[in-house]
């Protein structure tokens, strides 16, 4: 069985305290850019339920550098009234495209009373690009009406087209294309849940689309009937993601640690990016929705599997 493993080192990221995340940090983003590692993960202040993202370097994939400032707080705009989630981030060219949750109050739904925030979320899929991480190109809401998560473009442009994959509500995940990053045609459904299995009961991404010789390799997340998050892999045909070339029968990383077992959701594991370096896949994931690890698996081991 191939499994991820975390490094000793975990976590890598926890709370600090600086007042925009001393509370919480997770499901980071990640991207390698000139050999080193950036992080672009969510964070949270105490006794908030905004989160906004901060960004973190680092050269060895282990160590990061984090800033003084959040490195985006989202727009003063009615769909991220209630803040923006889980970033995850493709380069093309020499842009970097930021696909995250953009959430607001979901006034027309009830507030279930075992829910540990007492709102209800409208999650939408929202994106902006940004060249330096210091300015940024507003797309706002990419798919209009779509109550939606887990979200990423692939990292090229394929035929003068953009690909997404997103999760529509909280079924199922489809793969759409686009020629303006605004109006995408063809969505058609990919993958759901799987009862009987690690991955019964929710399913999306975890890191965007990593491009291999054997296919698209998608580290994703399943749920299971107790709520625990762990991950698992699929292969996407290279010419046609609608097909699936393979799917983790068993998962490959669940919470098994104190930090990954109890937070502020417990029995968590949650990626939003994962970087190949020194052969390697480095997997980046959220703990329990409070701190930030990092689990790695050899390339050659992943790709031996299909
Ligand atoms: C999902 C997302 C993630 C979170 C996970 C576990 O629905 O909202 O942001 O990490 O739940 O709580």
């Amino acid at each position: 069985m191939v499994k991820l493993q975390r490094s000793d080192k975990n976590p890598i990221l926890s709370p600090s305290n600086l007042p925009w995340e001393n509370m919480l940090v997770f499901n980071p983003g990640a991207i390698m850019i000139k050999d080193k590692v950036y992080l672009i993960y969510r964070a949270r202040a105490k006794d908030s339920i905004y989160s906004r993202l901060g960004l973190a370097v680092s050269t060895d994939g282990i160590n990061f550098e984090r800033f003084n400032e959040p490195m985006y707080y989202g727009k003063n705009h009615v769909d991220e009234s209630l803040g923006i989630e889980d970033p995850r981030v493709v380069m093309i060219d020499d842009t970097v495209y930021l696909t995250y949750t953009a959430v607001s109050e979901d006034l027309d739904a009830e507030v279930n009373p075992n829910w540990k925030e007492k709102i209800a979320k409208k999650p939408r899929i929202a994106l902006s690009t940004t060249k330096d991480f210091k300015e940024f190109v507003d797309y706002d809401i990419i798919i209009p009406g779509l109550s939606g998560k887990n979200s990423s473009l692939f990292p090229k442009i394929i035929n003068g087209e953009h690909w997404l994959l997103y999760r529509a509500g909280a079924g199922k995940t489809y793969f759409a294309k686009s020629s303006n990053l605004t109006s995408w045609r063809n969505a058609s459904p990919v993958f759901e849940e799987r009862p009987g299995m690690w991955d019964s009961v929710r399913t999306g991404i975890g890191a965007p689309p990593i491009e291999t010789s054997k296919g698209w390799l998608l580290f994703y997340h399943g749920v299971d009937e107790k709520n625990t998050y762990r991950l698992g892999i699929m292969l996407l045909d290279l010419h046609n993601p609608l097909k699936i070339l393979y799917r983790s029968p068993e998962p490959i990383f669940e919470p098994e640690t104190d930090y990954e077992k109890f937070g502020y959701i417990n029995n968590v594991v949650f990626t939003c990016g994962a970087v190949e370096k020194d052969g390697k896949y480095f997997v980046y994931y959220g703990a329990a929705d409070e701190v930030i690890g990092v689990a790695t698996v050899e390339k050659e081991l992943v790709l031996g599997l299909f």
